[in-house]
């Protein structure tokens, strides 16, 4: 099927609002079950002191934001949270490094034991660490590794604005060889970073032509936090989270599209606006990795209220028609 172009994109996220979420809802109904929502849980294995300098991130070391550095966590301490986070509802692991890359030493060796372990748990077993080698993504697909997270954050133009320490292109090499390794590719953005509607287009634009698009594609609301370069960048209108959300799911219709960062800033109303528009995921758990994210408990309420259950994991089917 015909990609979409960067004016159809555009065209799409620029449409009325409620008429918008219509059609996000509409497409939602055909590619997958509105009721269900995937629940993934975040551990920082690695916390801050990263050299990298993305200007919206509390875990660089250029910047003053109270974060403490811990070092690499050890197997049995986030096996225990993997137990914690399942018996939770959760379906997915995600394991946070605040690290610019992946090197060939014992934390890395570690790091393979982590998802050999928790994959042990039947839970999908997700990392983040990154940039990664054709090799060391082949090592983590053999350790079980079932998908990546690796954002391209905004448009390649405005990412010199919010990173000079690496390259658009890093990022797509990346992306490459998690997906020549045969583990599922987990990548979006975040919004709010002071970026144009058009900035937003063509991130979206960026993704959905990968071949294939990313199985799951996390849009976070920027949390800004005091010491980085964007902490007083003003809180995103929840209605272009749902612009967002929306656009992505029109666009990439198969595609698991995470509510992330941001939704304590959000009322129930407002997320449910995001799930009606499509969004299919959430974080679950009271932290994600440095910062606060709704109680447990206050989300399944919500779920609840909403008539939403949340998914059984390994459900990912490669299922990226374009309409
Ligand atoms: N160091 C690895 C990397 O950069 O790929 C993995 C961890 S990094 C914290 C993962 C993602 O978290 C970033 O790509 C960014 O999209 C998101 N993130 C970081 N700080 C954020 C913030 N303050 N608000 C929203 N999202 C944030
Ligand atoms: C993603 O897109 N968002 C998550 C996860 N992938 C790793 C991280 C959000 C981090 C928010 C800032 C913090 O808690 O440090
Ligand atoms: Fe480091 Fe990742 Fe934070 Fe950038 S987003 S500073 S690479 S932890």
């Amino acid at each position: 099927m015909t990609k979409r172009t960067f004016e159809e994109i555009l065209g799409i996220y620029n449409t009325p609002l409620l008429e918008l979420v219509y059609e996000a809802a509409t497409v939602h109904r055909k590619f997958n079950n509105p009721s269900e929502v995937q629940v993934s849980s975040l551990v920082s294995i690695k916390t801050g002191g990263c050299s990298e300098d993305c200007s919206y991130c509390p875990q660089s070391a250029r910047y003053h934001t109270g974060v403490e550095v811990h070092k690499l966590m050890q197997v049995e301490e986030v096996l225990d949270a993997a137990k914690k986070a399942k018996s939770g509802g959760a379906s997915r692991l995600c394991m946070g490094a605040a690290w610019r890359e992946v090197r060939d030493n014992s934390d890395f060796d570690r790091v393979l034991e982590m998802v050999k372990a928790v994959n042990g748990l039947e839970m999908e077993v997700c990392c983040t660490l990154g940039m990664l080698t054709a090799s060391q993504a082949q090592r983590l697909a053999e350790a079980g590794l079932y998908a990546y997270n690796h954002n391209l954050d905004t448009s390649e133009d405005n990412y010199k604005s919010i990173i000079t320490t690496r390259k658009y292109s890093d990022r797509l090499n990346t992306i490459a060889n998690v997906r020549k390794a045969g583990v599922t590719v987990c990548s979006g953005g975040i919004i709010g970073l002071g970026e144009s509607v058009e900035d937003r287009v063509s991130l979206l634009l960026t993704l959905s032509a990968l071949d294939p698009p990313p199985e799951s594609v996390p849009i976070n609301a920027l949390v800004p936090v005091e010491g980085t370069p964007l902490e007083e960048q003003p809180l995103l209108p929840i209605w272009d989270m749902v612009r967002m959300i929306a656009t992505t799911r029109i666009v990439m219709p198969g595609t698991v599209v995470r509510l992330s960062a941001g939704r304590t800033q959000m009322s129930a109303e407002g997320q449910a606006l995001c799930f009606m528009a499509g969004a299919n995921s959430i974080f679950a758990g009271d932290k994600l990795l440095t910062t606060p994210n709704p109680d447990f408990n206050s989300d399944m309420e919500l779920f609840q209220l909403l008539g939403i259950k949340p998914r059984a994991p390994f459900q990912v089917k490669n299922k990226h028609e374009f309409v």
